[in-house]
């Protein structure tokens, strides 16, 4: 009914989903909307799915290259993987097809930095994009768009792209007006500036995305909520690893290396990451802040009682309770949360600046803290690297997280090296298993060895590891650090062959 197109020219615009997805042609590169389930386009994808079946049916060749912010949703991922539409996916996916195609060969993946995506297409380091596909909560008049639940790399997109097609998304609420912050400042170098964000809760941009009207090729009215993210309660490993890591922070402000409010935090995704926060809203810190990429269950809560002041993120990733009550509560979170570019929620420059405490996710760590965050024995994709790349390198303070025990005890998360690496030793500052925390900054290889293994290594597996390392020390040819090669990498093999490291 064009209820949320106030454009009356665009208006004219308006088709199915059927149509627009007929205006994408075989061979081409689409930049999607979505980032972590949320603002990702809900009825295009799916209709080009369709289309992209059909013209497998009849024998010809369809295909397209599919970006997006981050991860998005089976109607987006999983349809175009399973019609076999995707020659090429970038740049973080979360998607059970899309995972088992890209590991079957079949479908190419680049696993890129979520800061650095969009200055790679402004530089064509990934070639052209012919069109954008993008949510959005409403179109304003002359093409200005009001962004939904997700900002991502929409601004790169619609900047980018040479046709647009826009879905307008009558679910999300209008109070998003005025949440977002869309800085319109980047420059390619070398005319580049500094960032003018100091604070967490500085507003340097627009509320609103821009566009070239006459790029507008089609425009899509849809009425559906995001994926629904399921938390699950925290379990046992999940709090314990939540108490060691705010039992160390505690520690921290005590030495005076920690403000009493801490310094802005971000969090990678899924049950652990959300687990610390609910282990924060138990903690005595207040007025604590967020820079971070994803906003979760656990960090709302934080803000809805007040323990966090401010928020700032790229995109909600809400279970569908958490979605209704920050739907009820809007014009109050509006106050406190604002989504930016994912350029800017993930920039280095302003990381490094507001000093963030950084917490993600790992697959496995080494005995000298290099960290695996994207592949399972060596040679298969999970996700991506997301941003824990950016965060991790440039942070205040970085931590990694696993259980120490994967598949019920058969695999050590904590191995003599790691089977793939994301994050350098030089990168990583504390590992955390719900068996402790191994605090690593100022040792040398040999103390961070010791420790990663004393602290952080389940019990079953920590003899293997001590008599590993013993040896490694009387018969590395290098004591700096020592390694026996034929069998670093044992315990993965070891698993391959027998389902047991
Ligand atoms: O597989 O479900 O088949 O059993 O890996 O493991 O323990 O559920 O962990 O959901 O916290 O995810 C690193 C993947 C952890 C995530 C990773 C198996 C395990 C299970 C998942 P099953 P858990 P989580 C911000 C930051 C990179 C991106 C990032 C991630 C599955 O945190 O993708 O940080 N991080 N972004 O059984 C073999 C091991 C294993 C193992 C676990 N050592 N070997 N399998 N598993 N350890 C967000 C964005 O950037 C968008």
């Amino acid at each position: 009914d064009g209820a949320r197109v106030l454009d009356p020219v665009l208006k004219g615009k308006i088709m199915s989903a059927e149509e627009a997805a007929a205006l994408i042609p075989s061979g081409i590169n689409v930049g999607m909307s979505g980032f972590t389930g949320a603002g990702y386009p809900k009825a295009v994808p799916l209709a080009l799915a369709r289309r992209i079946a059909a013209a497998h049916e009849r024998g010809e060749p369809f295909k397209i290259g599919v970006w997006t912010g981050a991860s998005t949703a089976p109607e987006l991922d999983g349809a175009l993987a399973k019609v076999d539409g995707i020659e090429m996916r970038l740049p973080y996916q979360s998607d059970p097809t899309c995972r088992e195609r890209i590991n079957a060969g079949q479908m190419d993946y680049i696993d890129i930095h979520l800061s650095h995506v969009a200055q790679f297409v402004w530089f064509g380091f990934l070639g052209h994009l012919h069109v954008a596909v993008v949510e959005v909560a409403a179109v304003l008049e002359g093409g200005r768009l009001l962004p939904s639940t997700s900002v991502g790399n929409n601004k790169t997109w619609l900047d980018q792209a040479d046709k647009i097609i826009i879905e307008v998304n009558r679910h999300p609420s209008l109070g998003l007006e005025g949440m977002h912050d869309v800085y319109y400042g980047t420059r390619l170098p070398p005319h580049r500036q500094p960032i003018p964000l100091t604070h967490p809760s500085d507003r340097i941009g627009t509320p609103y995305l821009e566009c070239d009207p006459s790029k507008i090729i089609a425009i899509v009215e849809t009425d559906q909520p995001d994926r629904n993210t399921v938390f699950t309660p925290p379990d046992e490993n999940s709090r314990l690893i939540a108490g060691h890591i705010i039992e160390f922070l505690t520690h921290e402000v005590k030495k005076g290396r920690l403000p009493e409010n801490l310094l802005p935090l971000q969090s990678g995704v899924g049950n652990v990451a959300n687990a610390v926060f609910a282990g924060l809203k138990e903690s005595p810190f207040e007025n604590l802040t967020a820079y971070t990429e994803v906003l979760q269950d656990g960090m709302l809560d934080l803000v809805a009682c007040g323990k966090l002041s401010f928020a700032s993120a790229t995109a909600l990733s809400l279970s569908h309770e958490a979605a209704a009550t920050f739907n009820a509560k809007i014009d109050d979170f509006r106050k406190k949360i604002v989504l930016r570019p994912q350029e800017i929620s993930n920039h280095p420059e302003i990381i490094r600046r507001l000093g963030i405490i950084a917490m993600n996710g790992m697959i496995e760590a080494d005995i000298y803290g290099n960290v695996n965050s994207t592949h399972i024995m060596g040679s298969s994709i999970m996700n991506g690297i997301g941003g824990s790349g950016d965060f991790a390198r440039n942070a205040y303070l970085s931590f990694f997280m696993t259980p120490s025990q994967a598949k019920g005890g058969a695999i050590s998360c904590i191995v003599p090296m790691v089977s793939h690496v994301d994050h350098t030793e030089h990168d990583v500052q504390v590992i955390v298993t719900e068996q402790g925390l191994a605090d690593l900054r100022g040792l040398a290889p040999k103390q961070r060895a010791k420790l990663v293994i004393e602290k952080c290594a389940h019990p079953h597996f920590r003899p293997a590891l001590e008599d590993y390392y013993r040896r490694a020390l009387r018969e590395s040819p290098g004591r700096h650090t020592p390694h026996l090669l034929d069998e670093a990498l044992s315990w993965h093999s070891r698993y391959l062959k027998t389902g047991m490291m």
